[in-house]
């Protein structure tokens, strides 16, 4: 890595400790999505402040598609940090009558369709990157969706579909995190082999550690590189990931109600490694 690749590494991975952190302050409130927002951090440093292009009044000029509502959080963290929702706000997250909603609705900033009923997006962004290339616009389409969606036929229908189009302007980014409502994905309705299967439906697919900056940086840079596919990210990722003490701690769950001593540990040593980074 050159001095400047390792520059910018760090620089994400300080965004990324800054993500962990105000997942944490949003869900220790009242419970939430806790776990997915953490591990999903790596991922939303690079998307959010690397990858997708701004416009000229601060926001993305490229597309974020959110299929699994409940991820959410991620977005929450990374818009926290961009500046473009307070901490405050956010803090209303899970509260009874708030707009900051678990599972967003079309048209709150940062989310482009309304996420809750699974398995919608990955057909939404396929149909938004055939409109943009019809119009002739440079912008690229981002989708994030999950290995439980992985389970919808209508997922299936829709790289089937992007694959035909050869839709080359979008990458769709999947938490694969052997994770589902209720249980491990490998033991309720298995998936793998994920890559495969969407090389088998046209697409161009590479399986990435969902938390390893230099890794994700460069998928989404040879994504850019493949002209006539879409391109997919199997990102492998473990709930709360970065954050040790909460992996240790906090059963294995689709949706935590911690403690407050377990949000204190987290938050804990989260600044132990924002110091450490920023040093
Ligand atoms: C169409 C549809 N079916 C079922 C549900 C109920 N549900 C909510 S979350 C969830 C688990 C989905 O798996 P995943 O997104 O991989 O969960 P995670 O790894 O984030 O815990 C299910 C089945 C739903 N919201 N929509
Ligand atoms: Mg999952």
């Amino acid at each position: 890595m050159t001095g400047e690749q390792s520059k910018r590494v760090r620089a994400l991975e300080l965004i990324a400790a800054k993500i962990r952190r105000n997942v944490l302050d949003i869900c220790m409130q009242r419970g939430g999505y806790a776990g997915q927002g953490v591990a999903l951090a790596d991922i939303a440093a690079c998307l959010y402040f690397d990858e997708m292009r701004s416009d000229d009044k601060g926001w993305f000029h490229d597309r974020f598609v959110l299929s699994n509502g409940h991820d959410a959080i991620m977005t929450y963290g990374a818009l926290a940090e961009h500046g473009s929702y307070s901490l405050e706000e956010l803090r209303s997250y899970n509260e009874d009558g708030t707009k900051i909603d678990q599972s967003p609705i079309e048209g709150q900033l940062g989310f482009e369709i309304t996420a809750g009923s699974l398995g919608q997006g990955p057909s939404q962004a396929a149909g938004i990157a055939w409109g943009e290339r019809h119009q002739g616009s440079d912008k690229r389409v981002y989708c994030l969706f999950s290995d439980g969606e992985l389970q919808e036929g209508n997922v299936w229908e829709a790289a089937m579909f992007a694959g035909h189009q050869k839709l080359s302007n979008m990458v769709y980014i999947i938490d694969n995190n052997d994770m589902q409502a209720t249980g491990s994905t490998t033991d309720v309705l298995g998936v793998e082999p994920v890559p495969e299967k969407f090389e088998a439906f046209g697409c161009a697919a590479r399986r990435v550690n969902g938390n390893d900056i230099p890794e994700i940086l460069d998928a989404f840079a040879e994504a850019k590189h493949i002209k006539d596919k879409p391109y997919v990210m199997v990102c492998d990722t473990r709930l709360f990931a970065g954050i040790d003490c909460l992996q240790e701690a906090l059963p294995t769950a689709h949706y935590v109600a911690a403690h407050s001593a377990d949000w204190q540990a987290g938050l804990s040593e989260i600044n132990t490694t924002l110091a450490a980074l920023a040093d």
